[in-house]
């Protein structure tokens, strides 16, 4: 008998270590908790439950407190009818009669309604645990935060939390294509199964709001912005219309992006100029039928004038022309439009970094009400560093919300591990000195719902069908990282990440640690391996992965970025050069203009210098440009020995599948420092110091190599 329990006390063991995890659960495991005492006092907690639930969302949340309890604690959710010791009470005002008694009643109701409060209270003399909220969507978002804090292993005693999210437009913005790829997307394809929708919906969908939800998204705009005017026609609204549906429960709103000349596209009209009668109430006619389809249709997301896509200066008028007919059309409804405010041509420019600004800021206080103009987080590109946009603080009429990149586009796509949570803090921490010291953009943004009541944030997904969702599993963070931001820009990478640590692989300090060093040194490692000291846009301009500083045709050449010589390198953007640093507020303008203030971290993106100007470590900018190149490599081969000693502790399946991607980064980090240093050595003719490992291949080599996931590029072929 006792042989036979040994028995089954070691297979279980083992099975317990070869147990794969795929990923597929995300930050939403909700695995037993392995502490005792703290179980027994999670479960002493949790023993009786009063949550009175009759709508859809009450129920979603429900049914996540029943995942949650069962997968953590090991219980079923009791529901009692009295209110014992240690009851938990769930609900809302108008859900709970408990509730509306509750002495703090009244701060339920005034709450935001995404707001929640999680207390610990005591009802007839009884301890309670309360979660409540104002509405049902801010139940989901308290059970979420509730089960949080058990995932976390913090105490359910003395609990005193009240949250409203800072921003209320929280949104993905999904670049799906309707054929079911993704632009810029690394993680497969397209969740959206036009196909099928709206009678077939995939049960993936549900765990995607949820995890959106669980994060506090609430908006997820379907498609590309490189739009394609179909997604406006009736039998593609009812697919989307299958979507809304499917998300509704968890508070999230669909949006989609218009294109601009849908009205002649599909409405056959001769125009698409926002002047003309018909065509304005083309959009209201279409915004109409949405709005029978999709009663809570968030709105449109539209890049107009960019990059080949129409817009209304084809037609003499400018973007607040545009963006308002759109505006209005939506504004009986309670529908906003986001307006991109990424703008150039796709045509040589005199200084693409002061495009955004110069064709916006004029524009400002001549936008319909419910318009975001939406930026993105710096002025090119969602390069591994840039300095804020300077639209930011410099809009104070015109609600901007601002746009994150999650997906990797510029960073190594799902094979790097880059932790964006850092990147995304940087600038929101930036400040604008828009109105005197601490007008943090992330004060900015928040402050746009006191001046004209919206305030929103978008970031640019990261996710696909891929099984783990996010391709590079540590991608995920950068989606929870995103969420937790536009709850609260305010909140610290550092934090987050220790958060995300614990609810994906363990409480333990011992996993923690080291992952959260790995992940808070991967921005800078990227940074450093790829364009470091304000190098930016020099990477392949097809795929944006790997370098080719090299490229250079009539269109697209990276030389406007680096402007390499024999004996300088960098951009004038002071004063004296294309004043990109004139759009900066005071004190930042002469900060960035001075090279003794210019942070060095921005210093070849605001100044032309010489291979011999002194850093200020004492060194030349060659020697300084090359340290920074090896040092990104030595900050992945770190990585690398940080997460291969953590073999014992992490499951097999998620473990190899990091493992092995950390092998493509190292390599990849390598690729593009050789790659980088031989282009501009070619330039500036000075050595790689000797004691430093040499590229193991010449510049030609570097230069006629395929680039990964782009086998078939034909313009590689014809460079052959
Ligand atoms: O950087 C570019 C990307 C394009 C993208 C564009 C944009 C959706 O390479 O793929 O198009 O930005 O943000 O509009």
């Amino acid at each position: 008998m006792k042989k036979r329990f040994y028995t089954l006390i070691i297979l279980f063991t083992i099975l317990g270590i070869v147990q794969a995890e795929n990923g597929y659960d995300l930050w939403l495991r909700y695995k037993k908790i392995d502490n005792k005492i703290l179980l027994q006092s999670y479960q002493n907690k949790n023993g009786n439950i009063l949550f009175p639930a009759v709508s859809e969302s009450m129920n979603a949340a429900k049914k996540e407190l029943t995942l949650g309890l069962e997968g953590l604690l090991g219980l079923e959710l009791k529901e009692t009818s009295n209110v014992e010791n240690n009851t938990l009470i769930v609900g809302t005002v108008e859900s709970s009669n408990i509730i509306s008694k509750l002495s703090f009643a009244d701060e339920i109701i005034f709450l935001d309604k995404d707001g929640y409060i999680i207390r610990s209270a005591t009802y007839q003399g009884k301890a309670i645990t309360v979660i409540a909220a104002k509405t049902d969507i801010g139940v989901i978002y308290g059970v979420f935060h509730y089960l949080r804090l058990m995932q976390t292993h913090q105490s359910l005693d003395k609990i005193a939390i009240k949250e409203e999210p800072k921003l209320q437009y929280r949104v993905l913005n999904h670049w799906d294509n309707l054929n079911g790829t993704i632009e810029r997307g690394y993680a497969g394809y397209s969740l959206w199964d036009w196909e099928r929708l709206p009678m077939y919906k995939d049960p993936r969908l549900i765990d995607y709001a949820r995890a959106n939800a669980s994060v506090g998204i609430n908006g997820a705009i379907l498609n590309n912005v490189n739009a394609n005017a179909k997604s406006l026609r009736t039998e593609w609204l009812v697919k989307a219309s299958g979507l809304a549906t499917a998300f509704r429960p968890y508070g999230i709103r669909v949006y989609l992006t218009a294109r601009f000349s849908a009205p002649k596209e599909l409405g056959g009209l001769p125009t698409a100029d926002p002047a003309n009668p018909r065509v304005r109430q083309w959009w209201k006619d279409k915004v109409a039928e949405i709005y029978s389809l999709i009663p809570d249709f968030g709105g449109f997301i539209l890049k107009a004038n960019s990059e080949g896509q129409p817009g209304p200066q084809d037609y003499g008028r400018t973007h607040a022309d545009g963006a308002n007919m759109i505006g209005e059309a939506l504004e009986p409804y309670g529908g906003v439009v986001f307006w991109r405010a990424f703008v150039y041509h796709n045509e040589r420019h005199i200084d693409r970094v002061t495009n955004g600004y110069n064709e916006f800021k004029p524009l400002d206080g001549k936008f319909n009400k419910n318009v975001f103009v939406q930026p993105k987080n710096g002025p090119i590109d969602f390069q591994p560093r840039e300095p804020f946009h300077p639209l930011f603080g410099q809009m104070p009429n015109t609600p901007l919300a601002i746009e994150f990149q999650i997906t990797q586009e510029n960073l190594g796509h799902s094979g790097h591990l880059v932790y964006l949570g850092a990147l995304f803090e940087e600038t929101l921490q930036s400040d604008t000195y828009a109105n005197g010291k601490g007008s943090t953009i992330s004060n900015v943004l928040q402050n746009y719902k006191k001046t004209h009541g919206i305030s929103g944030i978008a970031g640019v997904s990261n996710i696909g069908t891929d099984i783990n969702w996010t391709g590079h599993l540590f991608g995920q963070a950068n989606w929870h990282a995103f969420g937790r931001l536009a709850w609260n820009p305010d909140l610290s990478s550092k934090k987050m990440s220790e958060e995300w640590v614990r609810m994906t692989f363990s409480n333990d300090v011992d996993v923690i640690k080291p992952i959260q060093k790995m992940m808070l040194m991967s921005r800078e490692a990227v940074v450093n391996y790829e364009m470091p000291l304000g190098l930016n846009h020099i990477m392949n301009y097809d795929t944006h992965n790997g370098p080719e500083p090299w490229h250079d045709d009539p269109v697209w050449t990276a030389y406007d970025y680096h402007k390499i010589t024999k004996d300088s390198i960098g951009v004038n953007r002071t004063k004296n050069g294309s004043d990109a640093v004139g759009q900066y507020h005071e004190p930042l303008c002469n900060k960035f203009n001075n090279l003794e203030t210019c942070p060095e971290t921005l210093l070849l993106w605001f100044h032309r210098l010489s291979w011999n100007y002194k850093l200020s470590s004492g060194k030349t900018l060659w020697n300084g440009i090359v340290d920074h190149y090896y040092e990104g490599v030595d900050q992945v081969r770190q990585m690398q020995v940080i997460w291969n000693s953590l073999e014992k502790r992490i499951d097999q399946e998620r473990f190899e599948h990091i493992k092995a991607l950390m092998k493509i980064q190292e390599s990849e980090a390598v690729w593009w420092r050789d790659a980088c240093l031989l282009f501009f050595q070619s330039y500036s003719g000075m050595p790689i110091p000797a004691e430093y490992e040499q590229p193991k291949y010449s510049l030609e080599y570097y230069k006629r190599i395929p680039f990964p996931y782009d086998w078939d590029n034909t313009l590689f072929f014809n460079k052959k």
